[in-house]
């Protein structure tokens, strides 16, 4: 009869473990990071990232940054129309991703900016950056290098 008991605290404690476990990969799942891809560029030259991000959740999320081995730095920028009509680049500050909602990265907006990559991109290769936010914390992506979005390459 004890040994039951002992059986069944266990079998609790067991079960309990498992749930918490489980618990950060559900919400993990709720900001997905959809459709990445990079810029080609030749070693020592700079290269952009672009993708979507989708906060599935009922919470707003801050993107604050991001780190990666293949460039020197990686800075978070946003494209800005210049007085001359020409357009520039700045540091994007943190960045909140609404609830149940999509946030995109595309030329000419928002971008990972990749100042001196350390190996050629060529087209095919893929990368891994790793995107920081303020809740979720870290999340790997990989991303393909490709010279044209990847949403309107499968299209074709
Ligand atoms: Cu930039």
């Amino acid at each position: 009869m004890k040994r039951r008991l002992l059986i069944m605290v266990a079998l609790i404690f067991m079960l309990n473990t498992i749930i918490f476990a489980q618990q950060p990969k559900t919400q993990n799942s709720k900001l997905k990071i959809q459709n990445a891809w990079v810029r080609p560029a030749a070693k020592g030259a700079n290269s952009a990232l672009y993708f979507v991000i989708e906060n599935n959740s009922i919470k707003t999320d801050t993107l604050i940054g991001a780190e990666s081995k293949i460039a020197e730095e990686v800075e978070v920028h946003e494209s800005f129309k210049k007085d001359n009509d020409r357009m520039g680049m700045r540091p994007a500050g943190k960045l909140a991703i609404n609830p149940k909602s999509e946030f995109e990265f595309k030329p000419g907006g928002f971008h990972i900016m990749l100042l001196g990559v350390t190996k050629d991109l060529k087209i095919g290769d893929k990368i891994e950056v790793v995107l920081l936010f303020k809740n979720k914390g870290k999340i790997k992506i990989k991303a393909e290098v490709s010279d044209m979005p990847i949403t309107k390459k499968m299209k074709q």
